[in-house]
Protein backbone atom coordinates (compact mmCIF):
# COMPACT_ATOMS: atom_id res chain seq x y z
CA UNK A 1 0.00 0.00 0.00
CA UNK A 2 1.06 3.35 -0.97
CA UNK A 3 1.95 5.87 1.75
CA UNK A 4 1.29 9.39 2.10
CA UNK A 5 2.50 12.07 4.62
CA UNK A 6 -0.55 15.24 4.77
CA UNK A 7 0.93 18.07 6.57
CA UNK A 8 -1.61 20.97 7.71
CA UNK A 9 -3.53 21.92 10.23
CA UNK A 10 -6.38 19.72 11.99
CA UNK A 11 -10.00 22.44 11.60
CA UNK A 12 -11.85 20.65 14.46
CA UNK A 13 -15.07 21.72 12.74
CA UNK A 14 -15.09 22.71 9.43
CA UNK A 15 -14.52 20.22 6.78
CA UNK A 16 -11.18 21.05 5.85
CA UNK A 17 -7.81 20.25 5.65
CA UNK A 18 -6.82 17.09 7.38
CA UNK A 19 -10.46 16.26 8.57
CA UNK A 20 -10.98 16.12 4.45
CA UNK A 21 -7.21 14.85 3.56
CA UNK A 22 -7.26 11.63 5.92
CA UNK A 23 -11.00 10.13 4.86
CA UNK A 24 -10.38 11.01 1.24
CA UNK A 25 -7.00 9.93 0.50
CA UNK A 26 -7.66 6.48 2.78
CA UNK A 27 -11.00 5.90 1.04
CA UNK A 28 -8.79 5.60 -1.86
CA UNK A 29 -6.81 2.89 -0.81
CA UNK A 30 -3.65 5.13 0.58
CA UNK A 31 -2.21 4.78 3.68
CA UNK A 32 -2.64 8.86 5.23
CA UNK A 33 -0.17 9.48 7.79
CA UNK A 34 -1.06 13.07 9.46
CA UNK A 35 1.39 16.14 10.31
CA UNK A 36 -1.20 18.48 11.96
CA UNK A 37 0.51 21.87 12.11
CA UNK A 38 -1.81 23.43 14.63
CA UNK A 39 -5.46 22.47 16.18
CA UNK A 40 -8.31 24.93 15.54
CA UNK A 41 -12.04 24.95 16.78
CA UNK A 42 -12.98 26.03 13.28
CA UNK A 43 -11.58 26.76 9.86
CA UNK A 44 -10.83 30.37 9.83
CA UNK A 45 -14.15 31.74 8.01
CA UNK A 46 -15.79 31.10 11.28
CA UNK A 47 -16.23 33.97 14.04
CA UNK A 48 -13.89 33.80 17.10
CA UNK A 49 -11.96 30.46 15.81
CA UNK A 50 -9.47 29.62 18.42
CA UNK A 51 -5.79 27.73 17.24
CA UNK A 52 -3.24 25.91 18.86
CA UNK A 53 -0.08 25.98 17.31
CA UNK A 54 2.18 22.85 17.18
CA UNK A 55 5.15 24.29 15.43
CA UNK A 56 7.37 23.17 18.38
CA UNK A 57 5.51 19.38 17.71
CA UNK A 58 6.86 18.87 14.62
CA UNK A 59 10.67 18.40 14.68
CA UNK A 60 9.93 15.48 17.89
CA UNK A 61 7.25 13.54 15.98
CA UNK A 62 9.08 13.41 12.48
CA UNK A 63 12.33 12.61 14.10
CA UNK A 64 10.70 9.78 16.03
CA UNK A 65 9.56 8.81 12.40
CA UNK A 66 13.26 9.05 11.12
CA UNK A 67 14.09 6.85 13.86
CA UNK A 68 11.77 4.06 13.21
CA UNK A 69 12.85 4.42 9.30
CA UNK A 70 9.39 5.35 8.12
CA UNK A 71 9.63 5.90 4.26
CA UNK A 72 6.78 7.96 2.24
CA UNK A 73 5.57 7.74 -1.27
CA UNK A 74 4.11 11.27 -1.36
CA UNK A 75 4.47 14.19 1.00
CA UNK A 76 0.99 16.86 0.51
CA UNK A 77 1.34 20.41 1.87
CA UNK A 78 -1.92 22.26 2.49
CA UNK A 79 -2.38 25.09 4.98
CA UNK A 80 0.51 25.50 6.88
CA UNK A 81 0.46 27.86 9.78
CA UNK A 82 3.64 29.94 9.77
CA UNK A 83 6.99 31.17 8.31
CA UNK A 84 8.75 28.58 10.68
CA UNK A 85 6.19 25.74 9.60
CA UNK A 86 6.89 26.64 5.69
CA UNK A 87 11.06 26.14 6.81
CA UNK A 88 10.13 22.74 8.19
CA UNK A 89 7.95 21.51 5.86
CA UNK A 90 10.89 22.04 3.66
CA UNK A 91 13.28 20.52 5.89
CA UNK A 92 11.01 17.67 6.14
CA UNK A 93 10.84 17.51 2.02
CA UNK A 94 15.06 17.25 2.59
CA UNK A 95 14.92 14.50 5.27
CA UNK A 96 11.91 12.37 4.05
CA UNK A 97 12.05 13.06 0.04
CA UNK A 98 13.94 11.75 -2.94
CA UNK A 99 13.63 10.66 -5.85
CA UNK A 100 10.66 8.08 -5.40
CA UNK A 101 8.82 10.20 -3.08
CA UNK A 102 6.36 12.69 -4.66
CA UNK A 103 6.30 16.18 -3.22
CA UNK A 104 2.81 17.47 -3.89
CA UNK A 105 2.29 21.15 -2.40
CA UNK A 106 -1.16 23.16 -2.16
CA UNK A 107 0.32 25.98 -1.32
CA UNK A 108 -2.75 27.42 0.65
CA UNK A 109 -3.74 30.87 1.64
CA UNK A 110 -5.95 33.00 -0.25
CA UNK A 111 -8.64 33.14 -2.85
CA UNK A 112 -11.01 35.38 -4.26
CA UNK A 113 -8.55 37.88 -4.83
CA UNK A 114 -7.66 37.72 -0.89
CA UNK A 115 -5.25 36.51 1.21
CA UNK A 116 -6.94 34.23 4.41
CA UNK A 117 -6.89 36.28 7.56
CA UNK A 118 -4.11 34.88 9.37
CA UNK A 119 -1.32 35.95 6.19
CA UNK A 120 0.15 38.45 4.57
CA UNK A 121 2.90 39.14 1.31
CA UNK A 122 5.72 38.01 3.11
CA UNK A 123 4.45 34.61 4.15
CA UNK A 124 3.03 34.30 -0.01
CA UNK A 125 6.53 35.32 -1.01
CA UNK A 126 7.88 32.00 1.66
CA UNK A 127 5.48 29.29 -0.19
CA UNK A 128 7.06 30.79 -3.16
CA UNK A 129 9.90 29.43 -2.07
CA UNK A 130 8.86 26.14 -1.01
CA UNK A 131 7.03 25.47 -4.48
CA UNK A 132 10.42 25.27 -5.68
CA UNK A 133 10.82 21.89 -4.04
CA UNK A 134 7.96 20.38 -5.34
CA UNK A 135 7.27 18.27 -8.33
CA UNK A 136 3.16 19.54 -8.41
CA UNK A 137 1.65 22.44 -7.08
CA UNK A 138 -2.04 22.96 -7.68
CA UNK A 139 -2.84 26.49 -6.46
CA UNK A 140 -5.31 28.53 -7.59
CA UNK A 141 -5.32 32.11 -9.49
CA UNK A 142 -5.04 34.01 -6.59
CA UNK A 143 -2.44 32.05 -4.90
CA UNK A 144 -0.53 32.35 -8.03
CA UNK A 145 -0.86 35.83 -8.29
CA UNK A 146 0.58 36.38 -4.60
CA UNK A 147 3.55 34.00 -5.43
CA UNK A 148 4.33 35.51 -8.27
CA UNK A 149 3.67 39.02 -7.88
CA UNK A 150 1.02 38.98 -11.02
CA UNK A 151 -2.33 40.96 -11.05
CA UNK A 152 -5.04 39.26 -10.46
CA UNK A 153 -8.19 39.32 -12.73
CA UNK A 154 -11.65 38.41 -12.22
CA UNK A 155 -12.40 38.62 -16.22
CA UNK A 156 -8.86 36.66 -18.33
CA UNK A 157 -8.01 34.98 -21.38
CA UNK A 158 -5.86 31.96 -22.36
CA UNK A 159 -2.77 34.52 -22.71
CA UNK A 160 -3.09 35.29 -18.99
CA UNK A 161 -3.27 32.08 -18.11
CA UNK A 162 -0.21 30.91 -20.12
CA UNK A 163 1.66 33.68 -18.21
CA UNK A 164 0.76 32.79 -14.49
CA UNK A 165 2.18 29.17 -15.81
CA UNK A 166 5.41 30.88 -16.97
CA UNK A 167 5.63 32.70 -13.77
CA UNK A 168 5.17 29.98 -11.75
CA UNK A 169 7.23 27.63 -13.57
CA UNK A 170 10.15 30.10 -12.70
CA UNK A 171 9.73 29.09 -8.59
CA UNK A 172 11.35 25.73 -9.67
CA UNK A 173 8.29 23.11 -9.58
CA UNK A 174 8.23 20.36 -12.18
CA UNK A 175 4.12 20.74 -12.84
CA UNK A 176 2.56 23.68 -12.78
CA UNK A 177 -1.10 23.05 -12.43
CA UNK A 178 -3.59 26.26 -12.13
CA UNK A 179 -6.74 25.16 -10.31
CA UNK A 180 -10.58 27.02 -10.77
CA UNK A 181 -9.39 28.31 -14.11
CA UNK A 182 -12.54 29.07 -16.35
CA UNK A 183 -11.99 29.45 -20.22
CA UNK A 184 -15.19 29.61 -21.17
CA UNK A 185 -18.65 30.89 -19.70
CA UNK A 186 -19.84 28.41 -17.24
CA UNK A 187 -17.13 25.91 -17.41
CA UNK A 188 -14.13 25.78 -14.94
CA UNK A 189 -10.83 23.05 -14.10
CA UNK A 190 -7.37 23.00 -14.49
CA UNK A 191 -5.17 24.37 -16.83
CA UNK A 192 -1.38 22.78 -16.12
CA UNK A 193 1.83 22.43 -17.47
CA UNK A 194 4.83 20.36 -17.52
CA UNK A 195 7.94 22.26 -16.88
CA UNK A 196 10.16 19.64 -18.21
CA UNK A 197 8.49 18.55 -21.56
CA UNK A 198 6.24 21.37 -22.30
CA UNK A 199 3.18 19.27 -22.15
CA UNK A 200 -0.16 21.09 -21.26
CA UNK A 201 -2.81 19.29 -19.02
CA UNK A 202 -6.41 20.83 -19.51
CA UNK A 203 -9.57 19.91 -18.13
CA UNK A 204 -12.88 21.81 -18.11
CA UNK A 205 -16.06 20.46 -16.98
CA UNK A 206 -19.33 22.40 -16.02
CA UNK A 207 -19.03 25.75 -13.32
CA UNK A 208 -21.21 24.66 -10.45
CA UNK A 209 -22.76 27.93 -9.49
CA UNK A 210 -21.61 28.17 -5.56
CA UNK A 211 -18.78 28.87 -3.27
CA UNK A 212 -18.20 26.80 -0.46
CA UNK A 213 -15.25 26.27 1.90
CA UNK A 214 -12.76 23.10 1.80
CA UNK A 215 -13.21 22.32 -1.62
CA UNK A 216 -9.78 23.09 -2.55
CA UNK A 217 -8.49 20.28 -0.13
CA UNK A 218 -10.87 18.11 -1.24
CA UNK A 219 -9.63 18.58 -5.24
CA UNK A 220 -6.05 18.66 -3.98
CA UNK A 221 -6.51 15.25 -1.74
CA UNK A 222 -8.54 13.04 -4.55
CA UNK A 223 -5.25 14.39 -7.10
CA UNK A 224 -2.54 13.23 -4.84
CA UNK A 225 -4.43 10.20 -4.21
CA UNK A 226 -5.06 9.54 -7.33
CA UNK A 227 -1.77 9.98 -8.91
CA UNK A 228 -0.56 7.25 -5.96
CA UNK A 229 -2.58 4.97 -7.39
CA UNK A 230 -1.42 4.81 -10.99
CA UNK A 231 -3.49 7.76 -12.77
CA UNK A 232 -1.97 9.56 -15.17
CA UNK A 233 -1.82 13.30 -14.11
CA UNK A 234 -4.72 13.70 -16.81
CA UNK A 235 -6.76 11.21 -15.30
CA UNK A 236 -6.53 12.52 -11.90
CA UNK A 237 -7.24 16.30 -12.70
CA UNK A 238 -10.47 15.08 -13.97
CA UNK A 239 -11.17 12.64 -11.24
CA UNK A 240 -10.59 15.48 -8.92
CA UNK A 241 -12.10 18.02 -11.08
CA UNK A 242 -15.51 15.69 -11.49
CA UNK A 243 -15.42 14.75 -7.61
CA UNK A 244 -15.45 18.44 -6.63
CA UNK A 245 -18.04 19.48 -8.77
CA UNK A 246 -20.12 16.72 -7.89
CA UNK A 247 -19.83 17.05 -4.73
CA UNK A 248 -20.98 21.07 -4.74
CA UNK A 249 -24.22 19.85 -6.52
CA UNK A 250 -24.90 17.05 -3.84
CA UNK A 251 -24.56 19.64 -1.01
CA UNK A 252 -26.71 22.10 -2.58
CA UNK A 253 -29.29 19.45 -3.20
CA UNK A 254 -29.08 18.93 1.03
CA UNK A 255 -32.06 21.20 2.17
CA UNK A 256 -30.47 21.13 5.48
CA UNK A 257 -28.24 24.12 3.35
CA UNK A 258 -25.16 23.74 4.81
CA UNK A 259 -22.48 26.91 4.51
CA UNK A 260 -18.90 25.90 6.33
CA UNK A 261 -18.02 22.53 3.94
CA UNK A 262 -19.54 20.21 1.46
CA UNK A 263 -21.17 17.00 1.99
CA UNK A 264 -18.60 15.13 0.83
CA UNK A 265 -19.33 11.96 2.84
CA UNK A 266 -22.25 11.32 0.55
CA UNK A 267 -20.35 11.16 -2.81
CA UNK A 268 -17.02 9.01 -1.54
CA UNK A 269 -18.45 5.52 -2.72
CA UNK A 270 -19.06 7.33 -5.87
CA UNK A 271 -15.53 8.47 -6.35
CA UNK A 272 -14.25 4.70 -5.53
CA UNK A 273 -16.20 3.71 -8.03
CA UNK A 274 -14.83 6.28 -10.88
CA UNK A 275 -11.40 5.39 -9.33
CA UNK A 276 -11.93 1.48 -9.80
CA UNK A 277 -12.98 2.37 -13.50
CA UNK A 278 -10.16 4.81 -14.27
CA UNK A 279 -7.76 2.00 -12.89
CA UNK A 280 -8.87 -0.59 -15.55
O1 LIG B 1 -9.53 24.94 3.20
C1 LIG B 1 -8.38 25.66 3.44
C2 LIG B 1 -8.20 25.96 4.89
C3 LIG B 1 -7.56 25.07 5.70
N1 LIG B 1 -7.38 25.29 7.01
C4 LIG B 1 -7.84 26.41 7.59
C5 LIG B 1 -8.50 27.35 6.84
C6 LIG B 1 -8.66 27.14 5.46
C7 LIG B 1 -9.29 28.16 4.65
O2 LIG B 1 -9.70 29.19 5.11
O3 LIG B 1 -8.98 28.44 7.44
C8 LIG B 1 -7.63 26.63 9.06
Amino acid sequence: MKRILTIQDISCLGKCSITVALPVISAMGVETVILPTAVLSTHTMFKDFTVKDLTDQLNPITNHWKSQGVKFDAIYTGYLGSAEEIEIAKQIFKDFGGDDTLIFIDPVMADNGKLYPAFDQNYADLNAGLCGYADIIVPNITEACFMTGAEYKEEYDEAYVLDLLDRLSKLGAKKVVLTGVSLSAGKTGVYGLDTETGEKIIYQNDRVDASYHGTGDIFASVSVGAVMNGLSLTDAFKLAADYTANTIRATLDNPAEPWYGVDFETTIPELVDELRALKK
